[in-house]
């Protein structure tokens, strides 16, 4: 499979997220991605290429999955940020109020002029610190999951999108858990758009698909499922149940297979079998997996108990939908681990 990696991604490069009171360093490291490029040198599985980008294609495929207002916003954030508090250069960018989900009646439509309310309107959590690269750097990711879903639309058995920063979390008019532009639905709606009649999303990353699951939730042509570990007690916490089955014309096309902390492999490749189950009833044409490594036994943020070499049959169970399938990078935070973790997958799959 072609590997389409972000030549951009180390202009996102944050310095501290606020976890639990205290601004710690980041987990989401431009490392994070050298280490699965390094390791597709070692064991290539085919071309790596950086996307070739038509900036009209990429802002079409973009609008079809985000909201004007919010790429506006995302756009011009950092001069926005910087021409607060020309000191603010320094800093990445982190919100510090929220209209909370206008539970209490807060306004969401009108467009506070002030940026730092805006920000907090826009992101979910204060873990996502945004710089003067991050739109660029998104951006750049955006188009190697556009030219991914090319690959698969031209033929390619699968092709992988090798990104960062990841993008799962993000819906269409917001970021958070490191996530600004959501690249698996980019590719889920490049593919639809490119003739795919009905195209699922099977999330493994650790944690829910909170912004992939609501951009699709009322749909019927894309069908989400996710394994994860169970949001009463694992980020993003506010989303991810297994009563979530979708509404309207997507009721029933929504797949949530949450896992307590502490599941291990034996456990979680049940819930993948069921998850695939579903894939096969819905009669998918195409497959995308925002494949996060973060069940990884090692990860520092994460708490299954998946090892190196279970990554193998990962990927074998996922080619098993005989599927053209699309994989974009997500999370994954064990950094010397993650190379390995992820071809370790890929390979597996191409097996
Ligand atoms: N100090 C993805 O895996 N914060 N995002 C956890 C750690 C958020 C994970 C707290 C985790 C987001 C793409
Ligand atoms: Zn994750």
């Amino acid at each position: 499979m072609k590997t389409f990696h972000n030549p951009h991604h180390t202009l996102h490069q944050g310095q501290q997220e606020m976890f639990r009171g205290r601004l710690v360093p980041c987990h989401e490291v431009p490392a994070r991605l050298d280490f699965v490029l390094t390791e597709l040198q070692r064991r290539p599985l085919g071309a790596l290429e950086t996307p070739a980008v038509d900036d009209a294609a990429l802002d079409a495929a973009i609008a079809r999955v985000h909201s004007a207002r919010y790429t506006q916003f995302l756009a011009s954030a950092w001069d926005e940020w910087v021409a607060m508090d020309p000191a603010n250069a320094q800093r990445d960018a982190l919100p510090s109020v929220w209209p909370l989900g206008n539970r209490h009646a807060f306004r969401t439509d009108a467009l506070p002029r002030n940026f730092a309310a805006r920000l907090g309107l826009f992101a979910f959590d204060s873990g996502s610190p945004l710089m003067a690269g991050t739109w660029a750097a998104a951006r750049g990711g955006a188009a190697c999951a556009l030219a991914a879903a090319h690959e698969v639309l031209g033929g390619a058995r699968s092709a992988f999108a090798l990104t960062r920063p990841p993008g799962h979390h993000a819906g269409s008019d917001f970021l958070g858990g490191y996530c600004f532009l959501n690249n698996a639905a980019i590719a889920a709606q490049a593919l639809r758009d490119g003739g795919q009649q009905r195209v699922a999303v099977l999330d493994v990353d650790y944690h829910h698909g909170n912004g992939t699951q609501t951009i699709f939730y009322e749909r019927a042509d894309v069908l989400t499922v996710s394994i994860h570990g169970d949001p009463a007690t694992e980020y993003p916490f506010f989303l991810g149940h297994a009563d979530e089955r979708g509404a309207g014309a997507g009721e029933g096309f929504n797949l949530n297979l949450p896992l307590p902390r502490g599941t291990n492999f034996a456990t979680w490749r049940a819930a993948l079998g069921q998850a695939l189950d579903a894939v096969t009833a819905f009669r998918a044409d195409a497959l995308v997996v925002p494949m996060g490594l973060d069940t990884f036994e090692g990860d520092p943020i994460s708490g299954f108990t998946l090892q190196s070499a279970d990554y193998f049959a990962v990927g074998e169970a996922l080619a098993g939908a005989g599927l053209p399938t699309v994989f974009t990078f997500e999370g994954g935070y064990a950094v010397d681990a993650v190379g390995t973790n992820a071809v370790n997958l890929l390979e597996g799959f191409q097996r």
